[in-house]
């Protein structure tokens, strides 16, 4: 008999909520294991050693194989379940336009996570005396930077990020604006700015597995934000490495010194 397949992962972890949904999606029988990323659990040699030298999650393991990171785990799950080509491609065209997606947004979109980070994470981490308005801005920079792009070329002609059905690539573009929704980082006057985002935000959160795989992240940061609930973080490291990036691919990067009048001008 096949091994279950054993799913690592975090409710709150975008990624981890992108190759979840791609297996309730499809129907793959799976086991669930939460890794708990408020200790250092994932930072220990062991766990590097036993499962992923990065020490994130989400983590696929298939009887003695491991794979890791979103986009392999899900094309992995696509390949051995042969799951309708939708998700990632029929036509060469449109395999290399998910392709650019996954491959854009690891660089931006993803690293924008940062302005989640630094504003409901960091002050549990870190304390909340402290001032991380250096590393929000950074967040916030790359996030509208992504967003620009998402408005106007990603979602110009279609419902969906590549095209008009729905891939792989709107499960991860949609988890990364799960945080921020959930999170209330983005302002009003900026979704207003994007009616197809959020256009197609609604439609991909109409879906019942975005419903399922969303619920935690929504009601957990609900009740922090209504002052309800404390995580108590055992860990002092960021929860999402990377997320120093800052700028995307279209505007100058100025010194965090300066000033950098582009939010003001998103925001405004
Ligand atoms: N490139 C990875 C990123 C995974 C990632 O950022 N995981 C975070 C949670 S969102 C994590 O495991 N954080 C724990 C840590 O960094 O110690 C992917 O796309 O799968």
């Amino acid at each position: 008999m096949a091994d279950t397949l054993r799913f690592l992962h975090h409710p709150a972890s975008q990624p981890c909520r992108a190759a979840r949904q791609f297996l309730v999606e499809n129907d793959i029988p799976y086991q669930e294991e939460v890794v708990d990323i408020t200790t250092d659990i994932n930072e220990t040699q062991a766990f590097r050693d036993q499962y992923n030298p990065t020490g994130q999650v989400p983590i696929l393991v298939d009887g003695s194989f491991v794979v890791w990171e979103n986009v392999a785990i899900a094309r992995y799950l696509n390949e051995k379940f042969e799951c309708p080509s939708h998700w990632f491609g029929a036509t060469l065209e449109e395999r290399a336009r998910i392709n650019q997606f996954l491959q854009w947004y690891a660089y931006t979109l993803r690293l924008g996570g940062g302005a989640f980070h630094w504003t409901i994470f960091a002050p549990m981490i870190y304390g909340a005396d402290k001032d991380f308005s250096a590393e929000r801005r950074k967040g916030y920079h790359v996030l509208y930077e992504s967003m620009g792009v998402l408005e106007n070329y990603w979602l110009a002609e279609s419902d969906y990020l590549c095209g008009d059905v729905v891939t792989y690539a709107d499960l991860v573009g949609f988890h990364e604006l799960v945080s921020h929704d959930a999170g209330g980082i983005i302002p009003d006057r900026v979704w207003g700015k994007h009616p197809r985002i959020r256009a197609w935000f609604q439609r991909v959160a109409g879906r019942p597995a975005s419903t399922e795989v969303s619920a935690w992240q929504y009601e957990t940061v609900k009740k922090v934000l209504a002052g309800e609930l404390t995580v108590e973080f055992k860990r002092r490291t960021a929860v999402l490495k990377g997320t120093e990036a800052y700028g995307g691919h279209n505007r100058g990067i100025p010194h965090l010194d300066e000033d950098d009048d582009y939010l003001a001008e998103v925001e405004g």
